[in-house]
């Protein structure tokens, strides 16, 4: 571990650390609104992490601290957690050792210091990385054993339990399991997960990340209403779940529903065939044909699932304009990130134009950056 990690670590908590894990955020290349449809997602994680400097403590107390906080220590006492009473970020990492305890796993306490890089409320997964930092931290601190997708279970678990965010599992799988140079090919409801290679440079391609700055939070109700809208019309059609319809099937199933849920079962029907169609293309190495259906999955979250925003569609479309071959919101949405896939030559072009675009609408300053597919979960020192 750096001499630095170690230092911060002792002037918080007052002894030396015993080690530091690290896990990233994430983009998803397409598979929007899918994970809770028991569907198909290809996240690739970022090379921003949130990284946690820990140790064990014996007196059953969590101490949270945050390099991004007000300063102060969270302290808590693990036997007195329950959803609700921790509000700040500190309820993602406490909502983990909740989760573990809850499922049976013999963990105590531990002094966690927290710094990451992964913007905040940019829809590129800083929660899911704060979650899945603090769960592989926990696993090797208390020698739990758990493989990569049990921990990002429980990270959900601690989201949707304890946090009070209904997300799926997308986020945390991403985290916890991409691999360096590939997507992730997830069937969620399985956790069945395939790395598929994802080599831009060998293409001359780059994936730009356009944070639009506009902040998007999962616990304002309109995504779990969109969940509960999906759960729905699956019960209506007497299917498990949305992931359970075919393309073929479509047409008669939604003359089935009223005409509310439709948009969003096609969306969702739709997006699964854009998931395996960029599967097949990645698998053939026709990654520079994968432009229109990452518009058209843009087209479909706007049109149909209705989670876009006015600086999401103008990012998209202004890159698009300036030569992107295709671009899309990524994650939940109501604000957030797009993903362009550009040339490499082209890439301060689109930059500029997207920026360019931005100020003519009066709208903030963009912050853009190029992603590589990332490694997931794991212990740095
Ligand atoms: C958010 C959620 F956390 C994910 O589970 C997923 O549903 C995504 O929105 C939309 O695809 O990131």
């Amino acid at each position: 571990m750096t001499d630095e990690a170690a230092a911060d670590f002792e002037t918080v908590h007052g002894a030396r650390p015993s080690g530091v894990w690290a896990a990233p955020g994430r983009v998803n290349l397409i598979g929007e609104h899918t994970d809770y449809n028991d569907g198909f997602v290809l996240p690739i994680a970022l090379p921003h992490t949130t990284r946690i400097t820990a140790r064990r403590r014996a007196d059953g107390r969590l101490r949270l601290f945050s390099a991004q906080g007000d300063g102060t220590i969270t302290d808590l006492a693990l036997d007195r957690l329950k959803p609700g009473v921790v509000t700040s970020w500190a309820a993602y990492p406490a909502g983990v050792f909740w989760a573990l305890a809850e499922a049976g796993h013999a963990i105590g306490g531990a002094d966690l210091f927290v710094d990451s890089d992964v913007p905040t409320g940019a829809g590129l997964s800083s929660s899911a990385a704060l979650e899945c930092a603090t769960a592989a931290a926990l696993n090797d601190l208390y020698g739990l054993g758990l493989s990569a997708p049990e921990l990002a279970v429980l990270a959900q678990r601690a989201e949707n339990a304890f946090v009070g965010v209904p997300c799926g599992v997308m986020d945390q799988m991403a985290s916890a399991c991409c691999t360096d140079g590939t997507a992730l090919f997830l069937d969620t409801r399985t956790l069945e997960q395939r790395h598929v290679p994802l080599d831009l440079a060998a293409a001359g391609l780059r994936l730009l990340v356009i944070d639009t700055r506009v902040k998007h939070d999962l616990g304002d109700g309109a995504y779990a209403a969109l969940r509960a809208g999906c759960e729905r019309a699956a019960e209506l059609l007497g299917l498990p779940a949305l992931r359970d319809l075919s393309a073929a099937d479509l047409p008669a199933a939604l003359d089935r529903l009223p005409s509310e849920l439709r948009p969003l079962v096609r969306h969702v029907v739709t997006e699964d065939a854009r998931v395996t169609a960029t599967v097949e293309h990645l698998d053939a190495g026709r990654i520079a044909e994968l432009g229109p259906i990452l518009t058209a999955g843009h087209a479909s979250l706007r049109d149909d699932f209705g989670v876009s925003c006015a600086e999401t569609d103008l990012a998209v479309e202004a890159a698009v304009a300036a030569g992107a071959l295709g671009a899309r919101m990524t994650g939940g949405g109501f604000g957030g990130s797009v993903i362009a896939l550009v040339a490499a030559a082209r890439v301060a072009e689109v930059s500029e134009a997207v920026r360019a675009a931005f100020r003519s609408a009066g709208f903030a300053e963009p912050v853009t950056f190029t992603a590589v597919p990332s490694v997931g979960a794991r212990r740095t020192a």
